[in-house]
């Protein structure tokens, strides 16, 4: 007794129409997948570049999902910190993922670590999940300019 001929048994009799009436089962019971974050946080050293930003699908569609994104200020502020950036994404049909990039601005100032927000809107063939709005954290990367520890510096760097 195989697995197929078990499920199948009392409903189709050939391949073809157990083929058929999955997909329609899937099609009247399947409910929209969600669009969300793959994180409600993340980060990116100042220098990177860029961040690169994943977006999932709760399950595969059959259709293909759109979704608008956008950044706005936090701590971090565009253009100065990184570039303000929004669009619509598409993930295409029987995939769950995709990314889109922020680019950072990079410099040589000495400063705290700065956060921005992320948010997706307006999804269609979806629902939007949690989370969907994230935080993204720009890691400064450069040193004190006037070091009170002169000494001790070599040491922490090595
Ligand atoms: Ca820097
Ligand atoms: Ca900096």
């Amino acid at each position: 007794m195989s697995s197929g001929e078990t499920w199948a048994a009392g409903t189709d009799t050939t391949n073809s129409s157990v083929t058929q009436t999955l997909v329609e089962r899937n099609l009247v019971t399947r409910p929209l997948p969600s669009v969300r974050f793959a994180a409600a946080s993340a980060s990116v050293i100042e220098g990177a570049g860029k961040a690169t930003i994943t977006v999932q699908l709760s399950a595969t569609s059959a259709q293909p999902v759109t979704m608008q994104y956008a950044t706005s200020n936090g701590t971090a502020v565009a253009p100065s910190d990184y570039a303000a950036t929004s669009g619509t994404l598409m993930i295409d049909a029987g995939l769950t993922s995709k990314t889109f990039d922020i680019t950072i601005v990079n410099d040589s100032i000495d400063e705290a670590d700065e956060a921005l927000t992320i948010t997706l809107s307006a999804p269609t063939n979806a629902t939007l999940g949690t989370p969907a709005s994230a935080t993204l954290t720009i890691v400064d990367d450069d040193a004190a300019s006037a070091p009170s520890w002169p000494i001790y510096l070599p040491l922490v760097r090595r």
